[in-house]
């Protein structure tokens, strides 16, 4: 039997990772066969882009509902609660982030979706895990909230697959990097603020201390890692947990010395708080041998050509803010 036109539902589409996934998959297949939605209102940058409706993936009826109405045929569920705020609240998080991406999977499994995305996060390693270089399969301790709902969803991904046959694919994301919008309540935010930071006040006072590598990426070599993975074949899919991919490392002294290229007066100041504790017991680097050799990844941007980019366009939005006739 042909499968059904793709309809594809971004759940958590007003997010850091959502916005330009979103526009991305609109791009693939068609404004309008791309339903956004989230439980915040629209993100401006989606605006007369494509439909968009309010949706709580927490209510499985309703979200269920959405599916068929919408008739959807694949899900991108990326709502999620993110390492630092969730050890402020680390029973919302395990809820919400587990709960939400099994009403997801059992949806996909009763309406036999097509494909479900979703991200798990290198969050999911922890202090016992190799520092450099850290494999695809290895000892995985993660010791925060969000790294242990990230794994136990991984698993329940890996079930649903084998147990199902629902096509749950997923990559576990660095730390990533984007000016169109903000950071969402992670460690690794730092990274996204000093941008901005730097343009404003010509300094930022870093929540990380200056040595404090961290794997990371920009965030259109996120996007295109999604999309990669997202239309390989399914038989080259060897991994059904989440798949190791790796962009660039660096430290808040390196990222501070980038944008010095552009900014040679900028001063960055240090003053570590509870998430250098989070940052510490992630992996420095990641190796992600098994996603080059099944999907073919490959990073574009490293530290220089991502800061040149940001500034790039920040400035403009900067110019546009400043005079926008
Ligand atoms: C966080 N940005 O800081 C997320 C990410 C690897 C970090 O998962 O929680």
């Amino acid at each position: 039997m042909p499968l059904r036109k793709d309809k594809i539902l971004v759940i958590g589409a007003s997010g850091q990772i959502g916005v330009e996934l979103t526009l991305a998959l609109r791009k693939q297949y068609g404004n309008n066969n791309v339903v956004a939605s989230d439980l915040r209102e629209e993100n401006p940058l989606l605006k007369d882009t494509g439909p968009y409706v309010s949706l709580d993936m927490m209510n499985k009826e309703m979200l269920h509902v959405q599916v068929i109405r919408q008739n959807i045929t694949q899900i991108y569920l990326l709502a999620a609660i993110l390492s630092a705020t969730g050890e402020k609240n680390p029973n919302l998080a395990w809820h919400l982030n587990m709960q939400g991406l099994l009403n997801v999977l059992d949806i996909a499994r009763e309406e036999k979706l097509h494909k479900v995305y979703w991200p798990s996060s290198i969050a999911v390693f922890g202090p016992s895990s190799p520092k450099i270089n850290c494999p695809q399969q290895t000892i995985i301790e993660p010791s925060t909230v969000y790294g242990i709902s990230k794994y136990a969803g991984e698993f329940w991904c890996n079930y649903y697959f084998n147990r199902y046959g629902v096509d749950v694919r997923s990559i576990r994301y660095p730390g990533l990097i984007s000016y169109k919008s903000a950071p969402g309540g992670g460690t690794t935010d730092y990274a996204v603020e000093i941008y901005q930071e730097a343009l404003d006040h010509n300094k930022y006072n870093c929540f990380l201390s200056e040595n404090t590598y961290l794997p990371m990426m920009y965030m259109p070599d996120a996007i295109r890692a999604t999309l990669e993975l997202m239309n390989a074949p399914a038989e080259n899919i060897s991994i059904r947990t989440a798949y190791n991919i790796s962009g660039m490392s660096f430290s808040p002294r390196e990222i501070a010395e980038s944008i010095q290229t552009h900014l040679p007066d900028f001063n960055m100041l240090y003053k570590a708080d509870s998430r250098q504790a989070i940052a510490d017991s992630w992996p420095q680097s990641i190796d992600d041998t098994v996603a080059k050799k099944d999907w073919g990844w490959k990073p574009q941007y490293d530290l220089q050509k991502m800061t040149d980019d940001m500034f790039n366009n920040l400035n403009v939005t900067k110019t546009l803010d400043q005079d926008p006739s």
